[in-house]
């Protein structure tokens, strides 16, 4: 299969609204291009407040007719046919997410089991969700228990870093749950979004229970998040947006799943194996282009090895093969677009503003067909302070800051030195200092010795300003559901 074979540019990508693909009310439509070399991708229909409107009318039809009358095991049934489709069409799908945001095959290719043992595992924990009899001191025979009930319509409002795992986040649980929802995917990427829409209702999920509804942010977005007959908002992108969809959300109090950015540190410790290191904190920014929420993008070494280790980093870094993501070869591939772009560039000026220096990298690339693209060179900047805006603020690029410390306890205050608390990193052969240092970092999820691992079963999201709630780990239901105490006095 081939960038022509997916027919793209054949007609307008439609919304998904009701079962039906659908014009935007206001027949608008916008364009997503391919990053990596600025071409037309597809012309979409641009959803807005109207059709927002339309959409939840559909989900909360769905949910309170023919989906509630779902078992468990049926709704399981769906989800597994719907992971098989996803499974069969996956080259299309890694296709779609190299296209439209830029990321290289060979990774969208590596997500399968990230994406269809994700909607496996939802699929499993469908028929896992249960009440409990509660034995209580309430005078007389009362007969206590609690249900656990699906919350209801869902907003969902995704990034365009990972398209197909970000959005399967937040369909797995909306499934598993008996919930229905409003995607709204990033104006950025909404291919793939529209794709699973369709292959949703190609596995017998009944029509309303995933609409999608592409469109910008401050418009679709914003009457998503505002929309009074949606009960919860899971949102997955920066945290200026979340501090809006925190705001637009009041109106009718609803539930929040947000997760947001970071400043993950990654540590090196002068006793880590080094040769696992240096591709592991490498990659750990540089991996997606640094378009990862939980990007390892402030790299803390020892100061006895910091000279040594910065260069061994750069040194890798220079290796990296950048380019078209359609090309198998390719390890890094642009950044998602020309604002992002400019966004990262700033973000370097900026630091050699602070008194940072480059150690490799340091602009965009312009050699040959990278000149249409928004390709930006690895980078690597040292002599940081932990103050400085560039260690403070996600850049979300493939430039990493590096910091040193001298103490265990200094990089212990270095690393929680920030508003975020996503993903954090210890590389060390110390055992019990790496299980010291992930008991003392601020953060959801400590890698030791490996960097941004993720698994269905492993619950991932933030401390502090990285978010609410946690997404994946069997507990990711609870957070679509709500419970019900029930008590009966008998006789
Ligand atoms: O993000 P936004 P953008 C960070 C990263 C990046 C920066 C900007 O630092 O450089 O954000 O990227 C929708 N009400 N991350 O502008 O705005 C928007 O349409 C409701 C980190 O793309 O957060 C899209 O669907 N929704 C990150 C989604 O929010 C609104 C992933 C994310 O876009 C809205 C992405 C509004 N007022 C960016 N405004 C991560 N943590 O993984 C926008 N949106």
């Amino acid at each position: 299969m081939t960038h022509h074979d997916l027919g793209l540019l054949n007609a307008v990508k439609k919304l998904i609204i009701d079962g039906k693909h659908v014009d935007a009310v206001e027949g608008r439509v916008f364009e997503t291009r391919n990053p990596a070399t600025g071409e037309l991708l597809a012309t979409v229909a641009e959803g807005d407040a109207r059709d927002i409107d339309l959409a939840v009318a559909a989900a909360r039809r769905a949910f309170d007719g023919p989906w509630r009358r779902f078992t468990p095991f049926q709704r399981q049934e769906c989800i597994l046919k719907f992971a098989d489709l996803v499974d069969r069409h996956f080259e299309e799908f890694s296709l779609l997410d190299t296209l439209d945001m830029g990321a290289p095959i060979s990774f969208t290719r590596s997500r399968r089991q990230r994406a269809v043992g994700m909607l496996r595992f939802y699929a499993g924990l469908c028929t896992a969700i249960q009440g409990h009899t509660l034995p209580n001191s309430l005078p007389g025979d009362v007969f206590s228990y609690t249900l656990k009930e699906p919350i209801g319509v869902v907003g969902a409002i995704t990034p365009w870093n990972a398209p197909l795992t970000s959005t399967i986040w937040k369909i797995g649980p909306v499934l598993a749950t008996g919930c229905t929802m409003v995607l709204k995917p990033a104006e950025d990427a909404p291919l793939t979004a529209l794709r699973l829409g369709e292959l949703a209702l190609e596995a017998g999920i009944p029509a309303g229970v995933v609409n999608v509804v592409p469109g910008y942010g401050h418009t679709a977005g914003a009457a998503l998040a505002a929309h009074m007959d949606v009960d919860k908002i899971a949102f997955t992108g920066s945290e200026v947006t979340g501090r809006k969809i925190i705001e637009a959300s009041k109106g009718n109090i609803k539930r929040l799943m947000l997760e947001l950015g970071g400043k993950s540190p990654d540590i090196v410790f002068a006793d880590a194996d080094l040769e696992k290191a240096v591709p592991g904190t490498a990659m750990g920014i540089f991996g997606n282009s640094g378009q990862v929420c939980s990007a390892g993008s402030r790299l803390l070494v020892e100061r006895s090895i910091y000279d040594d280790f910065v260069e061994q980093v750069s040194a890798f870094a220079r290796t990296l093969r950048v380019g078209n993501g359609l090309d198998g070869d390719t390890q890094i591939g642009p950044v998602v677009s020309a604002k992002q772009m400019e966004r990262v560039r700033g973000y370097i000026d900026i630091g050699i503003g602070e008194g940072a220096a480059v150690a490799t990298g340091g602009d965009r690339m312009t050699e040959g067909a990278l000149a249409a693209g928004h390709f930006v060179q690895p980078t690597v900047l040292r002599n940081v302070d932990y103050r400085m805006r560039i260690a403070q603020e996600e850049i979300f690029g493939p430039v990493v800051t590096a910091i040193p410390f001298d103490t265990k306890e200094e990089a212990i205050r270095i690393a929680n030195a920030t508003v975020f608390g996503l993903g954090s990193g210890v590389w060390t052969r110390d055992g019990a200092k790496a299980h010291g240092m992930a008991k003392a970092i601020r953060s959801g999820t400590v890698w030791i010795n490996c960097y941004g691992a993720l698994d269905p079963v492993i619950p991932f999201g933030g401390y502090k300003m990285s978010g609410y709630g946690r997404e994946s780990g069997v507990q990711h239901v609870d957070e679509y559901l709500q419970t019900k105490a029930v008590v009966m006095q008998n006789g």
